[in-house]
C-alpha cells in the first residue's frame, strides 16, 4: 500500500488497479481493525491503494478525496466522518469520471448518483438489537427504566441511525427513559469520562446504551470506580464485538453486543474490481454481523483477533 504523506508515490503496475481510499482517523480498536482489513486486500489482491488518514476531520477527508481526483486513481473509496456536506466534492470527482465507494459510513444527498455502491453495516438494525435485548431484559421490572445513551462522533451515520434503532427497537414503550444521551465520539477515554459525568448527576441509572465497545469499557471503568458492579448494577449494551467487548461481556461486565464487523477490506476489493470491469454493482452491500450474549461469547473469544 502507498500512504499519500510518502514522498514518492508508486507508480502504477500495467493493468493495476489504483484506488484512493480515505479513512476517517484512528478513534477506536475497531477503525484500526478496518484499517488494515483494507491494507491486507489491497495487498492480496494486488491492487494498489493511495491510503490517507484524516484525524476525524470532515475538511481533510475533503481534500484527500480531491487528491486523489488530481492523480486519477481509477476509483475512490472512503468512510465519511459524518453524513451531511459531500456533494461538491463528489461532483468533482464525477466529472472527472472516477467512481465512488462508500465503506462503512454513509452519507446523506439529494443526489444518489454520486456514489456507485455503498459497503457497510446496518446501523439501524444494530441499535435495535441493543433495544430488544434491554426489552427483553427489564420485561419483569415495574419501571422506570432509567436510560443513558454514550454516542458516536455527532452527525455521523453510525450515532444517527444507532439511535433511531434503538429508539425504533424501544418502540414508544414509556417504561423506558433515555434520561441523559451525551457523545463520547466513540472513544474509551470519553466513554469512562463522559460516564463519570453521568454517574455525579444520576443515581438511578439502569442501563447504558454505549454505540461502541470502547464507549461502553470506558463505562465500565467509571462505575467500577464509583463503587457500583458494571453489569449488574448497571447493565451495558453495546455495538461493535471487539475482542476487549468479548472479554469484558464473558465477564459479566457487559451484557450484551451487537456486532458491527469491521473487516471490509475483501468485499471492497471485490466491489473495485467490478466497478474497475464495469460490471454492474449493488447500490447497497450490508456487511454480515451476529449479536452476542454471555451465554454464547466464549466460543468466539479466541478468534477474534481485533
Ligand atoms: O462502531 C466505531 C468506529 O463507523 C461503524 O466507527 C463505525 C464506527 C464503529 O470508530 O467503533
Amino acid at each position: 500500500c502507498t500512504n499519500n504523506s510518502d514522498a514518492e508515490i508508486q507508480p502504477a503496475r500495467k493493468g493495476q488497479i489504483t484506488i484512493g481510499f480515505s479513512q476517517i482517523g484512528e478513534s477506536s480498536r475497531w477503525r484500526a481493525a478496518n484499517t488494515r482489513s483494507i491494507q491486507d486486500a489491497a495487498r492480496i489482491q494486488n491492487v494498489r491503494l493511495i491510503f490517507s488518514v484524516a484525524g476525524l476531520s470532515q475538511q481533510k477527508q475533503i481534500s484527500d478525496i480531491q487528491s486523489f481526483i488530481l492523480q486519477k486513481v481509477d476509483v475512490i473509496a472512503f468512510s465519511p466522518v459524518v453524513e451531511a456536506g459531500w456533494d461538491d466534492v463528489l461532483r468533482a470527482a464525477k466529472a472527472a469520471k472516477i467512481p465512488v465507494i462508500l465503506t462503512d459510513r454513509a452519507i446523506r444527498t439529494e443526489d444518489p448518483s454520486l456514489f456507485t455502491s455503498s459497503l457497510g453495516s446496518d446501523f439501524i438494525s444494530e441499535g435495535i438489537s441493543a433495544a430488544v435485548w434491554t426489552k427483553n431484559e427489564f420485561r419483569k421490572a415495574p419501571g422506570p427504566v432509567n436510560v443513558v445513551e454514550l454516542s458516536g462522533t455527532p452527525g455521523s451515520a453510525p450515532a444517527i441511525q444507532r439511535r433511531a434503532g434503538f429508539l425504533e427497537g424501544i418502540d414508544g414503550d414509556t417504561k423506558f427513559k433515555i434520561i441523559s444521551s451525551r457523545t463520547a465520539n466513540f472513544s474509551r477515554a470519553d466513554g469512562k469520562r463522559v460516564m463519570a459525568e453521568l454517574l455525579r448527576s444520576h443515581d438511578d441509572i439502569d442501563v447504558v446504551f454505549a454505540q461502541n465497545d470502547d464507549m461502553g469499557l470506558g463505562a465500565v471503568t467509571a462505575i467500577e470506580e464509583a463503587g457500583k458492579r458494571p453489569g449488574k448494577d448497571i447493565k451495558i449494551a453495546t455495538i461493535d464485538a471487539i475482542h476487549d467487548g468479548l472479554v469484558a461481556l464473558s465477564n459479566g461486565k457487559i451484557n450484551f453486543i451487537a456486532e458491527c464487523n469491521p473487516l471490509v477490506g475483501p468485499q471492497l476489493m471485490e466491489l473495485i474490481q467490478d466497478v474497475f470491469l464495469g460490471i454492474p454493482v449493488p447500490k447497497r452491500v450490508d456487511t454480515r454481523e451476529t449479536v452476542f450474549f454471555r451465554e454464547n461469547v466464549d466460543q468466539y473469544i479466541n478468534d477474534r483477533k481485533y
